[in-house]
């Protein structure tokens, strides 16, 4: 019989299920015959419509008539845009002409943030390269598109089964006048730890060759000195660099003087000193009030003299005032998503900052109506992902509290309910905060933040006080990422950790200062790369692979092995992908440019003696009969 069930396997589910794994239980998966791509898109078809997915099962499902969205049509060619002035004048150009603008410059997050903030990171690549070129033509004006980084490359290999890379260079050339932006977390990449430098400058070449524009690059200490290496690549690369300072605290309140104003304008003035060409400033929480963004924006306009790009999140509900307080302050762009993937703890709504600046000296010039069309889109792309809504229903002024990021929160919600503490969020929050005071008051931003999640976490189910965790005569073993932080791992927060705490969590071992690439030894690539391609049987590894792999080594030979029995997901719709079909149904696959697949499910059989449900399909007009078992 068919070994209990893949997705219950413990070795698939404490995540080192690799393609040794699936080399050394052959009977969980079916190579005896190399199958090609339409018959094992067609796998992937019958298992999810026998089986389920995993990650939908138990959760809210979209509605039945839901028909996936229609893009508006593209209206004209796309005319010049910010890319090719990046492409015919470099990034300086870029900057100069950011300064120039009376017009408040808009960047639209829907494609990462919206969705990372909102939906779990769950966009499929499909949803988004099928609207792409009613941006090129349609909104040509905006300053750029962020689509990738961040969570987004973890997410795409790890649970969407798709690469990332595709995606980029896909939406790349779909939008060929708009400049691509992606969130680089520094040092860290777009993972959870520090990279050695070469790992790091080979990344960021990668991603600007498959087709990045602008950089923002932060770090979740707001170390400068751990910024550089990132930054000199994207510079190296000809990219705009966006050195970013990201805002924690409240400069107008005396009691929060560890984070003023005066540290804010240093970081900036670090920040130009290190070459970028553009000054970020990134609330990731959402903490910059209305007043203190005048202030904060006007300072860092006279004292430091580049143009900002200011990001903020909805969570208080109040960001839309922020944003209007940074544009009469003289703020050169900010960031908004289109309205269905806005407020909340994503970014506030674009069409009504466009709305809102109608008439003003700031007048955006967008297009109301081609705005209005794309969210009517992307309103119907949402409705495909209930599953992952986390159903937060209104403005949380606890933020203020806690001082999560937008991103981080909707996590951490779903992680307190995965340990039964959903009763007890509030109770997390206040830990949360605890955390924060006892770390030394730090930055909290990936990867920072996931470290005072997991503390809090800890806290709270194990019934610990601040107070418990600090008292020396409490033996305690903390969470490694903890561990790892207080090592130095992740770099130094201002006027570095608190001594004692430090010294509790370390248990003896002394602590670096030092920058943590510094005593990192440079990764062997080519030797990497030989030795993917041999745990491959022979797969030709590609700068984009190596990349992945150098990033995320297991989750990326998951996603390997997954590909070798699915075949290429991507190109399927978003219902199917995480619903099956429904017999009697047909779909469309575009599986290479030119090479569609037409797909009805005839009916699905009996589960036979063997365990076995045979699904019949017609693939382009033919009979096809795929075998899969019942693991239900
Ligand atoms: C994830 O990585 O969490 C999602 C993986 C989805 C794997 C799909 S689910 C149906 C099919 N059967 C399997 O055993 N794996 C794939
Ligand atoms: C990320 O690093 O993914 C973030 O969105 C930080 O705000
Ligand atoms: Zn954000």
């Amino acid at each position: 019989a068919f070994v209990e069930n893949l997705l219950k396997h413990p070795t698939f589910l404490d995540n080192t299920y690799t393609t040794k794994f699936i080399d050394e239980t052959p009977d969980l998966f079916d190579f005896k015959k190399r199958r090609d791509r339409a018959t094992k898109i067609l796998t992937y078809v019958a298992d999810i419509t026998v089986n389920g997915h995993p990650e939908t099962a138990d959760r809210p499902a979209p509605a039945d008539d839901l028909h996936a969205p229609v893009p508006p049509a593209p209206i004209g060619a796309p005319k010049n845009g910010t890319r090719n002035l990046l492409e015919a004048e470099g990034p300086q150009a870029v900057a100069d002409w950011m300064a120039a603008q009376k017009k408040l410059l808009l960047t639209d997050t829907t494609m990462r943030d919206g969705h990372q903030s909102l939906l779990a990171t769950r966009m499929r690549s499909i949803d988004m390269i099928k609207v792409a070129p009613s941006y090129a033509s349609n909104l040509g004006d905006l300053f750029s598109v962020e689509c990738w980084g961040g969570a987004t490359f973890d997410v795409a290999y790890r649970f969407l089964q798709e690469c990332p890379w595709q995606r980029l260079r896909d939406l790349r050339a779909a939008m060929p006048n708009v400049m691509t932006q992606m969130l680089l977390r520094a040092s860290n990449g777009v993972g959870y730890t520090n990279y050695p430098d070469n790992v790091v400058q080979s990344f960021v070449k990668q991603a600007a060759i498959t087709g990045v524009d602008v950089f923002r690059v932060f770090d979740s200490l707001n170390w400068v000195e751990n910024m550089r290496v990132a930054m000199d690549a994207v510079i190296e690369a000809n990219k705009v660099c966006e050195g970013t300072i990201c805002y924690t605290g409240d400069i107008l309140d005396p009691n929060r003087a560890k984070y003023d104003l005066k540290y804010y304008v240093e970081m900036g003035k670090d920040l130009k000193a290190a070459g970028a060409h553009v000054l970020g400033l990134k609330d990731m929480s959402g903490l910059l009030k209305p007043s203190a963004a005048g202030l904060l924006i006007k300072s860092l306009k006279e004292e430091v003299g580049l143009p900002i790009h200011f990001h903020t999140h909805d969570t208080s509900g109040i960001a839309g005032a922020t944003i209007l307080a940074a544009a009469e302050a003289g703020v050169d762009a900010v960031d908004a998503a289109m309205d269905a993937f806005s407020g909340g703890t994503s970014q506030p709504c674009l069409g009504s900052v466009v709305e809102a600046l109608r008439h003003t000296e700031r007048d955006t010039g967008l297009d109301i109506g081609a705005i209005r069309e794309v969210s009517n889109y992307w309103e119907g792309v949402r409705a495909q992902y209930a599953a992952f809504e986390s159903g937060l229903a209104a403005p949380a002024s606890e933020v203020y509290l806690h001082e999560m990021p937008g991103g981080q929160f909707t996590n951490l919600k779903a992680q307190a309910r995965s340990l039964g503490l959903e009763e007890r969020w509030h109770e997390v929050a206040q830990t949360y905060s605890d955390v924060n005071q006892m770390f030394g008051d730090i930055v909290k931003v990936t990867p920072s933040s996931k470290v005072v999640g997991d503390m809090a976490l800890m806290m709270v189910s194990q019934g610990l006080t601040r107070d418990e965790v600090e008292d020396p005569e409490v033996d305690l073993s903390f969470p490694d990422s903890v561990v790892d932080m207080m090592r130095g791992n992740l770099g130094q927060p201002p006027g570095g950790f608190p001594a004692a705490i430090q010294a509790k969590i370390l248990k003896g071992e002394k602590p670096s200062v030092e920058r943590p690439g510094a005593s990192m030894e440079p990764i062997d690539l080519e030797a990497v790369r030989a030795k993917v391609s041999e745990e491959l049987d022979g797969f030709v590894v590609d700068d984009e692979d190596l990349n992945g792999y150098l990033m995320y080594p297991k989750v990326f030979l998951d996603y390997m092995g997954r590909h070798r029995t699915y075949g290429p997901v991507r190109a399927l719709p978003t219902r199917t992908f995480f619903y099956g079909m429904e017999p009697g149904e047909e779909i469309t696959a575009e599986i290479d440019p030119g090479k569609t697949l037409e797909i009805r499910l005839q009916a699905v059989g009996e589960t036979g003696e063997d365990g076995d449900v045979k699904v019949f399909f017609e693939l382009n007009g033919q009979p096809r009969v795929i075998r899969v078992p019942n693991r239900l």
